[in-house]
């Protein structure tokens, strides 16, 4: 199991909070997604390798914008 944290761009209520967890949540191999609108800050739990690519995509067809991506990835 990894942690993956990243910003996105856009959010501003329960609904954003919403649209983005489901996005990411139908990913293959994410187990937990939280979400903080204020700050942006999502911290997604997963299984499988995520690809910038994949999670950009899904953050988008949300709606919203990936802002950053960490450099180091651990997993
Ligand atoms: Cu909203």
């Amino acid at each position: 199991m990894a942690e993956l944290e990243f910003w996105v761009d856009g959010m501003s209520c329960a609904h954003c909070e919403r649209a983005v967890t489901a996005e990411l949540s139908a990913l293959d191999g994410v187990d937990d997604v939280r979400v903080d609108v204020v700050s942006g800050r999502v911290q997604v739990t997963h299984d499988a390798p995520l690809l910038q690519a994949v999670v950009a995509q899904a953050i988008h067809d949300a709606g919203y914008e990936l802002r950053s991506w960490p450099t180091d990835l651990h997993d």
